[in-house]
């Protein structure tokens, strides 16, 4: 396959055609989908415009049966008495409540098998026992031998998500959070018992007649994205570290073209890996059954969230974000899609009807009507798994080759940049002090601080634009970028993932960049340093707090900010306002539904800076928000002390 050079891509990307994606071989298939009468959500995002405008901006509700109602010049409260500053408030908790209750199911799952692994009721493994000894020692927990220990760490887990009492908040949290973070949040009342108890409480106080006080709702959104932080991102990290090992750095490729034409190719698509784990492994064991069918073998490609997390773990290539889910199946070369949870269109099995490929559903709570559903159960994993494996290898047969256009365009990308295999990289420049060379170099101007980019794809932003630009332009100012989600697939397809792309940094990251690589036996870590799926945001606070605790210096006040420049999902939005309850000052675009509030929006971008050290901010153009960020860490390293 055809390498192209980050350059070439850079070039190709400036003269595409594609008005709605940067990504050319998304172009290439969204021309493929159209001259094959193939709708995608490029086109569905269009029949839906105009958008309502008392949706976007939030004036509108529709919780009870008087409704629904709408804010407007002739009626300024809805028909209950609700003003529009409630309706707004009301409904961004409830957005952020979708999302924790996302990553808190897909915590508690993992919980739940790592209790089944080391009870040896499923087939799942402890593959890294120095992580499980890490967390059960930072929870107090004493253990016989790692199977006792792991009991005891996933049954505090669950005891984090279904406590009612009488802790004053949860165990992850207080392993996890900055004393300072954790006395702030006490004062504000914010601090989560527990779990369940916490989104029970936020969905009672948005029905109709309950909480109508738009600062007090906007406290039960932080108390519950502290459940997300904790409860749903940290503890998903860690449990799935200790289950399936924590990621080292390593090569692999990105792009469509990690699709092949001579192979069984199976994506994986969704969130968890506990079944695309299992897949990965069936795939190795089936190889030679794929190959009477007359296939060259069987390859297994990612999609989003849980192609990260084989990414990282595995070196599975990567063949695409969010927006390029369905353009996967328009390839006309899959034989099959599994997914799991969250962030899976229901309309890949529509358009999976155009061409052969099995779209298979696995979880009882995301069934998609057209799909084929294979119920995924632990205890059956490897079963499943298998069953899956060759649904795909008999399709092959029924694969049309004048349909087969797979974009020939892949991307080398250094992944799997978890905290602990950082500090192993700076440990061979600094054995005694692993931290000092990173501190010495913030310290210095070479790194003149860090942005996470993060979160989804949206198509009302033209795809991965605002992911690229930004991190364009961080990097070129000695800003290192870190990234996660469909952000860092957007990077990873872009070069800036390869140890090359160290080159479009400005001079003094490039200096870090390469001292580091050449410790890691490279020629330089990339400019922006891929940490993961969105769960692994919990790696950055991971970063974020060893960086803290090593200053001295609170979360609030170092030299960093994160960006979600394409969110799309409630995840989205509870992971957001975690950020902002850390300290860390967020770039969202697009903005919430909260501007038809003057009251909530001075309120998440100016006022919460006063109780939490750290604001929301908007911003359309990638040119833009990278200054006001590098402005936001100029003033930062100033208060420091350090040279701006
Ligand atoms: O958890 S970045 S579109 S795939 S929500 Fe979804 Fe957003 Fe992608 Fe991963 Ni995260």
């Amino acid at each position: 396959m055809e390498k192209l050079h980050i350059k070439e891509r850079l070039h190709l990307k400036e003269s595409a055609p594609g008005e709605l994606s940067i990504d050319v071989a998304n172009v290439e298939l969204m021309e493929k989908a159209s001259n094959e009468g193939i709708s995608t959500i490029f086109d569905r995002e269009k029949q839906q415009e105009p958008h309502c405008s008392y949706c976007v901006d939030g004036v509108s509700c529709r919780i009870c049966l008087m409704g629904p109602c709408r804010i407007t010049k002739k009626a300024d409260r809805g028909v209950c008495g609700a003003t529009g500053d409630t309706m707004v408030a009301r409904g961004l908790l409830r957005n952020i409540c979708g999302g924790t209750s996302s990553h808190m199911d897909h915590a508690r799952h993992a919980a739940l098998v790592l209790k089944g692994a080391a009870e040896g009721k499923v087939p799942y493994a402890i593959k890294d026992e120095k992580k499980l000894r890490t967390i059960a020692k930072a929870l107090g927990i004493k253990g016989k031998g790692s199977k006792d220990l792991a009991i005891k760490v996933a049954k505090k887990a669950l005891d984090d998500l279904g406590r009612q009492e009488p802790n004053e908040t949860m165990e992850w949290l207080k392993m996890h959070a900055p004393e300072e973070r954790i006395e702030t949040w006490r004062k504000l009342g914010v601090l989560p018992v527990g779990g369940d108890r916490t989104i029970t409480e936020s969905m009672h106080r948005t029905t109709m007649g309950s909480d109508a006080d738009p600062v007090n709702l906007a406290l039960g959104g932080i108390k519950s994205a502290l459940v997300d932080g904790y409860g749903g991102l940290h503890m998903a990290s860690d449990i799935q570290d200790i289950l399936f090992g924590t990621p080292t750095p390593k090569m692999s490729k990105a792009s469509f073209g990690v699709i092949e034409e001579d192979n069984v190719n199976i994506a994986v698509h969704g969130h968890v890996p506990i079944l695309s784990e299992k897949i990965v492994e069936a795939a190795e064991k089936l190889q030679k059954e794929a190959r009477k069918e007359g296939a060259k073998g069987i390859n297994v490609v990612g999609i989003c969230c849980t192609g990260n997390e084989l990414l990282m773990r595995q070196g599975i290539p990567i063949a695409g974000n969010e927006l390029n889910s369905e353009l996967a199946i328009v390839s006309g070369a899959l034989e099959a899609m599994a997914v799991d949870i969250q962030c899976i269109y229901p309309s890949v099995t529509k358009v999976a009807e155009g061409y052969h490929t099995k779209v298979i559903t696995t979880s009882p709570i995301a069934k998609i009507p057209g799909a084929e559903h294979i119920e995924f159960n632990e205890t059956r994993a490897d079963e499943v798994a298998e069953e899956i494996v060759r649904k795909a290898i008999t399709n092959f047969k029924n694969r049309d080759p004048d349909k087969v256009q797979i974009p020939n365009l892949t991307t080398e990308a250094m992944v799997g940049f978890s905290v602990e295999s950082i500090v192993d990289v700076l440990a061979k420049i600094s054995p005694e002090d692993p931290l000092k060379p990173l501190v010495d170099n913030i310290a210095n101007g070479n790194i003149k601080g860090a942005v996470a980019i993060v979160g989804c794809n949206n198509p009302k932003v033209k795809h991965d634009f605002m992911h690229v630009k930004i991190a364009e332009d961080l990097i070129e100012k000695d800003i290192l970028v870190i990234a996660t989600g469909c952000a860092a697939i957007a990077h990873a397809k872009e070069g800036l993932m390869s140890p090359e792309g160290y080159k479009e940094a400005g001079k003094g990251l490039q200096a870090v960049l390469k001292a580091l690589g050449e410790a890691a036996g490279v020629e330089a870590l990339p400019p922006v340093l891929h940490f993961g799926s969105c769960v692994d945001n919990s790696r950055i606070a991971v970063l974020l707090k060893a960086l803290s605790d090593k200053l001295g210096v609170p979360i609030k006040d170092l030299p960093v900010a994160a960006s979600a420049p394409e969110a799309t999902t409630e995840k989205a939005l509870s992971i957001g306002t975690w950020a902002v309850s850390l300290g860390v000052t967020t770039h969202v675009n697009p903005l919430p539904r909260i501007t038809g509030s003057e009251e909530v929006t001075k309120l998440l971008t100016e006022d919460i800076e006063n109780l939490l050290g750290g604001k929301f901010i908007g911003g359309s153009n990638p040119h833009e928000v990278a200054k006001t960020l590098e402005k936001h860490i100029a003033a930062k390293r100033k208060k420091l002390g350090l040279a701006a």
